[in-house]
């Protein structure tokens, strides 16, 4: 690809990196609930649906020539550990939005993945800047416990947020609590607000 710009998660400008009740690790846990789906790519498609003006279904080879971006971010998870730097490369929100007409009435996203599981974001925090379906994790290919072949990065959000395995984007009217957010987990996950879990 042509080198890009990086853009950079302003969460990643500040003095203090590290939100309340979080500590530092240099390595990178491997966190989900299940098992690991197959990493055959070939069979995957990406599918835009809810309210769109016509449902989409990418091909692996189609979303792969997609424009690119690369994204500097910091990671945390609610279990307490944060992982400072990372890079990653993939499509960016903003670039899905050109692919379909998003109608009007559409106020939340919910993300779908391999094997069942969901999370739910307000429109506005999915299309923020730094947010993309990611394909690298420091210039390699992701590894299918972390994601492979595409995966959800929400950076300003707590990581449960951004899911592995992405299958599909659907556009909806009303909010639809994913499968943490209907545990106990926050609705919103702002980590620098603490926004852990729900009462
Ligand atoms: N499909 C899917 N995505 C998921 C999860 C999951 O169980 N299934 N777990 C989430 C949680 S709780 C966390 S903390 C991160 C962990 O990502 P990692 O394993 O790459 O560190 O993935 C998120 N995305
Ligand atoms: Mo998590």
């Amino acid at each position: 690809m042509k080198d890009e710009a990086v853009i950079r998660s302003p969460d990643t400008e500040r003095k203090e990196r590290i939100p309340p009740g979080q500590r530092l690790t240099d390595n990178w846990p491997v966190l989900h609930l299940g098992t690991v789906p197959p990493t055959d790519a070939s069979g995957w498609t990406l599918t835009i649906s809810g309210l769109v003006d016509k449902e989409r279904h990418l091909s692996h080879e189609e979303f792969m020539s997609l424009p690119r971006v690369k994204i500097f971010s910091d990671i945390h998870c609610v279990t307490t550990w944060s992982r400072l730097n990372n890079l990653w490369e993939g499509v960016s929100t903003g670039a899905i939005r050109q692919l379909t007409t998003i109608l009007p009435e559409a106020q939340f996203v919910i993300i779908h993945s391999t094997g069942g599981f969901t999370t739910n974001l307000a429109l506005s925090d999915f299309f923020e800047p730094d947010v993309l379906l990611a394909i690298k994790h420091n210039e390699e290919v992701l590894t299918p416990e972390h994601g492979y072949p595409v995966r959800l990065v929400v950076p300003r959000l707590y990581f449960w947020k951004s899911a592995k395995w992405v299958v599909g984007i659907e556009f909806a009217a009303e909010d639809k609590p994913g499968f943490w957010e209907s545990r106990g987990y926050h609705n919103h996950g702002d980590p620098w607000q603490e926004e852990r879990y729900s009462r």
